[in-house]
């Protein structure tokens, strides 16, 4: 059935039926005027990196209690920030090689504002402080001691990242310090977060310890814009996990959000940005992972991975469901 035809086949008995979310037009039928739209995906919609269903209907409830988009990119990515168990980000997270637990993390709002943060420490919600950034300094990024002092000058308490599981794993990998990245297969680590609102506004957020075991000072894609996140609210939005090096290298994020501009839907865009990461001359792709989530503004998603093992969330239409990505090993 042709797609005009099924849209007066629908039973309608109201003037002005909008199917889907994001209005194109009207048509005139026999003797009922029917706002056509496209097909597309309810609103609102979070997705995140990694099985994180606590996470997403945290955000869920924020986006039901009338908060924003950004409010529940925020409060979505702290649920993970505070749980310890969750050795990637926030309070828990794996040290760097000194045993220096340090965070990054950022946030973008629909204005195209953002704030982050870079190698703070001592403070568990690194989300919290990069979105003060954007609301209550000049400024895009804090680093070190500077962004723990401004965490302090808001009410945030001195706390210790580094709890005993952590300190014991770095005490045992000092044994023999061997520094290589590490394939997640344990469907958890770095969380990025997305979020349309009831209004149709787009935000994103990204919080991570990074890499186990890093340099002393490293600091990855995570909390750099335009790599580990980008948001353009006519557009879409993405947002990364993995290897922050290559991300950084590809400008990853706001690649996807550009080939998403062009026309590519999200499952194009983020496949396109993996295959730029892997074709690079001498690439050693085997042995890390990269993997990207985007939204575009209709609420159409996608996710995909170097490497198996890499899941989206989605919360959508009240279900909270963890979606396996596909990869590009399997179609190599
Ligand atoms: C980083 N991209 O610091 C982060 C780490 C990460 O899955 O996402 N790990 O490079």
């Amino acid at each position: 059935m042709k797609r005009r035809n099924f849209i007066k086949n629908a039973s309608l008995t109201s003037v002005g039926i909008a199917i889907g979310s994001s209005l194109v037009g009207c048509e005139e039928t026999k003797d009922k005027k029917v706002i056509l739209s496209s097909v597309n995906p309810s609103l609102p919609l979070i997705i995140a990196t990694w099985d994180v269903k606590n996470a997403t209907a945290k955000a869920w409830e924020v986006l039901e209690q009338g908060g924003t988009a950004l409010d529940a990119v925020e409060q979505g990515c702290m649920i993970e920030e505070a749980n310890e168990k969750g050795q990637s980000v926030g309070k828990g997270g794996l040290p760097d090689r000194e045993g220096n637990v340090t965070l990054d993390a950022c946030i973008m709002n629909k204005h195209g504002d953002c704030g982050s943060v870079v190698y703070l420490q001592n403070v568990t919600h690194a989300v919290s402080i990069a979105r003060k950034v954007m609301e209550d300094t000049p400024h895009v990024m804090l680093a070190g001691k500077g962004a723990e002092q401004f965490a302090y000058e808001n009410g945030y308490e001195k706390e210790n990242l580094l709890t005993e599981a952590s300190k014991k794993a770095w005490e045992e990998w000092k044994i023999k310090s061997d520094y290589k990245p590490i394939i997640n297969i344990e469907n958890h680590d770095t969380i990025g977060m997305l979020a349309i609102d009831k209004n149709g506004d787009i935000s994103g957020a990204c919080t991570t310890s990074g890499l186990a075991y890093k340099m002393a000072g490293r600091v990855g894609d995570s909390p750099i814009i335009g790599s580990g996140l980008f948001v353009d609210n006519e557009i879409g939005a993405a947002v990364a996990t993995g290897l922050g090096e290559e991300v950084v290298k590809t400008v990853g994020s706001f690649l996807v959000v550009e080939l998403m501009r062009q026309g590519k839907t999200p499952q194009e865009a983020c496949e396109e940005a993996i295959r730029r990461i892997v074709s690079k001359p001498n690439c050693d792709y085997k042995n890390f992972q990269v993997g990207y989530i985007a939204v575009n503004k209709q609420g159409n998603t996608g996710s995909y991975s170097i490497h198996q093992w890499f899941s989206m969330t989605k919360y959508q239409e009240g279900s909270n469901k963890s979606i396996q990505s596909n990869y590009y090993i399997k179609e190599s």
